[in-house]
């Protein structure tokens, strides 16, 4: 398709913004201020460091285990290890059964496979990326999703249904913690102790960066000595809401109910909510950009009529057209897709095929202040008390944080037991026995529900909840004290055969199915490679580790001037731009192809470059 036939299409799908962007400053100023607004707020400090036990025990216990484990404990001599069994344990199980090896296990704490979508259960709870490319492996199975943006409920399913079909449950070990991990050179195995009294030996273990795994409660005091209820929306209690992740919460009906984050999870809980609470009050801190959700059922007989290949190339379109606004062939045409199109029409407006770089970043930007001009256009449409609508407008550039995707959250404040509370400039003060105090005004409540995410900016050993002891008396705590260092994000010195996965400087994708894809298939062509050779041991050699590292904090600086001006969050590790311990902010900047490109070559280089082999 070309360019002027996608603006075409563009147009056919978007509103014309009553504020035409002509004053770039005065769009500059007005997201300073409210970034500046935020910015006392800010920090990891501002979250707990939690370590579940005592009054906060609760918030971590698993609601959905049938009871404590009760495998005997096992004693093993492993090929593999795989810690995590979410989409990353799956596809590498799924991927070293399909060279032969089957001499592994896959651990979890949770008492299934799914990862993500094991524990996030609560109501409302859909991807946010299309099916089609989110789910893997739906070119083996042949299971076709049953709509665009499915349940949380239907992906723990297919996880499941992955597990069984590719008989995986028999190298499962659920309801496990690592406790600690060890090399030993002479056996050139890991040993690896678990809370259920396992000892494994592993010649390969992978790990993952944890990115959305331990439950983060907001450093707000008080959270322990709130009498009422409270949890955190990974471990929902139905018990106390009534109902399931459809909705029917109908034993809210006489609760006071509060929540507290309004990131991609609270967007989807709060209509539920809203629905059935007596009353609802939304601690807001950053709002989040609310476009349209075009959710439908999938038609199946285009489903059935895709050619074979076409998961990896859809994916691979939607990566591209996603992050690299340099193409115009998309096959996806949802929300993400079609801001990035928008840009590219405005760009293509200011300069043609071929702009330069100043009618680029012009254009970008002047494009980007109008995107969010129709999104505020669209909540003033939507929300009819013109107070509550303020507070859902944002002022942030698009990418600054995850947009969101929703035809329910705008219009939950339409109700009047909804009322909503702006805590970006007057924090949350305190949880009392009774409720939320902000500023001089006490909210009384029976519930509470934290939306607050998971736990950012700690370390990668205190994430884990494990130390790893490696070679030369190197421990993993104090290699990764600030920040990860890896070769390709993968492998790091002094830690033979551990595999790091998710987004320890790797790159960073808005689908990150298709980063798990890319990492599960390269991991195991390092593994096969390892066993088919006799090769005992590999780990980075120092030159290319450094220079990796080296790339990486490039790409930092590369971001600098964004993130700088960007409020803060996730994607900017709240705003320390120098405190490298958030994986997220430490990957490839770009397009996530140029990383999968580079791990292709090396692949077929076929030679492990910058690795030292021990045969
Ligand atoms: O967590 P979050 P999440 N006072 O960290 C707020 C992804 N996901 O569970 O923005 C007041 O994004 C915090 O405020 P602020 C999702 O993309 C994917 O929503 O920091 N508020 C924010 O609003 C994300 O990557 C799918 O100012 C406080 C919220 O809590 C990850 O999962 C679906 C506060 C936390 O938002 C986690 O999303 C759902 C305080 N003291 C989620 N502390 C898919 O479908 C924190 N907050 C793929």
């Amino acid at each position: 398709m070309t360019i002027s036939e996608e603006k075409t299409t563009r147009d056919a799908h978007l509103w014309t913004p009553q504020r035409k962007v002509e004053d770039l400053e005065w769009f500059r100023a007005k997201y300073a201020a409210e970034r500046d607004r935020r910015l006392p707020n800010t920090g990891a400090d501002t979250f707990k460091a939690v370590d579940f036990d005592g009054a906060l025990a609760g918030f971590d216990a698993d609601p959905w285990a049938d009871g404590p484990r009760t495998a005997p404990a096992v004693t093993a001599d492993l090929d593999m290890l795989i810690i995590g069994a979410g989409f990353m344990g799956l596809s590498a199980g799924i991927e070293l059964k399909k060279i032969g090896v089957t001499n592994f296990k896959i651990l979890d704490v949770a008492a299934d496979f799914g990862g993500t979508w094991y524990w996030n259960r609560y109501p409302g709870v859909r991807c946010d990326v299309e099916s089609y490319i989110y789910l893997p492996f739906l070119e083996e199975t042949g299971y076709i999703p049953t709509e665009r943006y499915v349940r949380g409920s239907e992906i723990f399913a297919y996880c499941r249904q992955l597990g069984e079909r590719f008989g995986l449950y028999e190298n499962a070990l659920f309801q496990t913690r690592v406790t600690d991990m060890e090399w030993d050179e002479t056996t050139a195995r890991w040993t690896v102790r678990t809370d259920g009294g396992d000892v494994l030996r592993a010649r390969f273990v992978s790990t993952q960066s944890g990115q959305f795994t331990r439950p983060q409660l907001p450093g707000i005091p008080g959270v322990e000595t709130f009498r009422g209820h409270s949890f955190h929306t990974s471990r929902w209690d139905y018990a106390y809401t009534g109902g399931d992740i459809t909705g029917n919460l109908e034993k809210l009906r006489d609760k006071r109910v509060a929540i507290i984050g309004t990131g991609a999870t609270g967007v989807q809980a709060i209509p539920q909510l809203a629905e059935y609470a007596e009353s609802l009050v939304v601690f807001q801190r950053t709002p989040t950009q609310i476009a349209p959700r075009e959710n439908a059922p999938t038609d199946v007989e285009w489903f059935r009529s895709l050619p074979e290949g076409w998961g990896r190339t859809r994916r691979a379109s939607f990566d591209k057209c996603a992050m690299d606004r340099a193409t115009a062939d998309c096959e996806v045409d949802d929300g993400w897709i079609k801001f990035a199109k928008y840009q590219l029409n405005a760009v293509y407006e200011a300069g043609g095929a071929e702009p330069t770089l100043d009618q680029y970043m012009d254009a970008m930007e002047r494009s980007d202040y109008q995107w969010n001009e129709m999104l505020r256009d669209r909540v003033d449409a939507v929300v009819t008390d013109p107070a509550k609508a303020e507070k859902l407008k944002t002022y942030y550039r698009t990418m600054c944080k995850r947009p969101g995707f929703s035809d329910d959250f705008l219009p939950a404040f339409n109700k009047e037991s909804v009322d909503i509370v702006d805590t970006t400039a007057t924090p949350i003060d305190r949880i009392t026995g009774t409720g939320i105090v902000v500023g001089d005004r006490a909210y009384e409540v029976d519930l509470i529900v934290y939306a607050t995410g998971f736990q950012q900016g700690r370390t990668w050993t205190d994430k884990a909840g494990y130390d790893v002891a490696g070679c030369n008396g190197n421990l993993l705590s104090k290699k990764f004290a600030h920040g990860v260092s890896t070769y390709h994000g993968f492998l790091s010195g002094d830690f033979p055969n551990l595999f790091f996965l998710g987004f320890t400087q790797s790159t960073q994708v808005s689908n990150i199915a298709n980063l798990i894809d890319h990492q599960a298939k390269h991991m195991v062509y390092m593994v096969g490679k390892c066993l088919a050779e006799g090769i005992r041991a590999i780990e980075p050699t120092p030159e290319a580790e450094a220079a990796w590292n080296r790339t990486i904090s490039e790409h930092a600086e590369m971001r600098r001037d964004w993130n700088t001006t960007c409020t803060p969050g996730q994607y900017n590790n709240e705003g320390r731009l120098d405190d490298r311990r958030s994986t997220l902010v430490a990957g490839l900047h770009g397009p996530g192809y140029v990383y999968f490109d580079l791990l292709r070559t090396w692949r077929e280089d076929d030679r492990f470059e910058g690795i030292a082999v021990t045969r």
